[in-house]
């Protein structure tokens, strides 16, 4: 990696945070320098709201100083920034897919993933005692009341509080279930999702499976009993240096995708249109029928309209033929219908149009 002017960068968050385990796994493939640092309440979140407009975790202040925030552009960024070795596969269609993937494992395997940290007494004390100790400690209270208050506004703000009570814990297990399988299945098969080297898709599937399925207690037991190649997996992607890798990435999108794309159709496409619906009518909260699962009371998230929005735009600029190749796809898996459903979102062009650099504070969820 080029000694430039930015590096090396701090990233703020935690050693148990969702984007900040993408971010970092995707810095260490890439070969990018940067130093973790604890993301303290009131002090640094403080400073970074002032900075990129947002709180949330990760952020990335580069040596120059400018900030980042949000792991999604702030990752296109780096990839263009510096392309000598890059995740994004070439091929347009693949890219496409992978930008999907991504996405669905960013703003849908977050639902398993906080329920299994929080609903379980194991997960909770885990999670809970560990920020307590790395980025609560600043707070005026003793350490159990600290414990107690965390594990109260994450269960309010992302399990019970997200549509999930015990109605629907069998249903969010499930999806946790059903990816272990089709990773298992892919795992088996070879080393990363999309051929011997690791891509974009691996560093999606990085932020659900590094600091929360692969770390807390209850799904880290069910990973290592019923998916020993996933367990690897998130080791081996952990351990990996693009520069040393000499494998390729496979042609085309390969069929043991496809039950991850009929997931996406069935369930994470559908949940986003329940979502613009809420957000069209104003409604913070709104019940969802997903895939056999009654969400009652979800938050809404206007950032996942953003989320939509992209992923349209990712479709819209490939060329006709790979267009037409991908809506094949996409209609096989029942992507393609609730991908367009809603004609207009209920949302501006410019929101986010300075991300990485700057979150616009009218799109961002963070619960408080
Ligand atoms: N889209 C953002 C999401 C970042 C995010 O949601 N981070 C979580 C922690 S892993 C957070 O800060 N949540 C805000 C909160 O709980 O207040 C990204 O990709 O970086």
């Amino acid at each position: 990696m080029p000694s430039d002017s930015i590096f090396p960068a701090t990233l703020y968050g935690s050693s148990i945070s969702y984007f900040t385990g993408k971010l970092e796994n995707y810095f260490r493939i890439k070969g990018i320098p940067y130093q973790l640092q604890a993301l303290t309440h009131p002090t640094q979140a403080k400073r970074i709201t002032a900075k990129t407009g947002s709180s949330q975790m990760p952020a990335l202040e580069l040596a120059d100083g400018r900030w980042m925030s949000d792991s999604t552009p702030i990752i296109q960024w780096f990839e263009d920034e510096y392309p000598a070795t890059t995740v994004t596969p070439t091929d347009p269609l693949q890219r496409f897919f992978s930008l999907l993937l991504e996405d669905y494992a960013d703003e849908w395997l977050w639902r398993p993933a906080m329920h299994y940290r929080w609903h379980y007494e194991r997960g909770a004390r885990f999670a809970s005692t560990h920020l307590t100790e790395e980025i609560l400690t600043e707070l005026p209270l003793p350490k159990f009341m600290t414990r107690r208050w965390i594990t109260r506004r994450q269960r309010n703000g992302y399990t019970l509080g997200d549509g999930i009570t015990k109605d629907q814990v069998a249903g969010v297990e499930a999806i946790y279930l059903r990816t272990l399988d089709q990773l298992e299945a892919i795992f088996r098969e070879r080393p990363f999702l999309l051929g011997d080297t690791p891509s974009l898709v691996d560093i999606g599937f990085s932020g659900p499976f590094f600091r929360h399925f692969g770390l807390d207690p209850v799904p880290a037991e069910l990973m290592r009993q019923r998916a020993p190649a996933v367990t690897e997996w998130v080791a081996r992607l952990w351990n990996t240096r693009l520069e040393n890798c000499k494998g390729s990435l496979l042609q085309g999108i390969p069929d043991d995708w496809g039950p991850i794309l009929d997931e996406i159709g069935g369930h994470y496409l559908p949940y986003l249109c329940a979502n613009v619906e809420a957000v069209a009518a104003g409604q913070r909260r709104f019940d969802a029928d997903i895939g056999g699962v009654q969400y009652r009371r979800a938050r809404w998230s206007k950032y996942r309209v953003w989320c939509l929005q992209q992923l349209r735009g990712h479709f819209q600029a490939l060329a006709s033929s790979d267009q037409q190749a991908a809506r094949v796809l996409l209609e096989r898996h029942h992507c393609w219908e609730p991908l367009w459903r809603h004609k207009e979102l209920p949302i501006d062009d410019t929101v986010c149009s300075q991300l990485p650099f700057q979150v616009d504070v009218k799109m961002i969820d963070v619960y408080d």
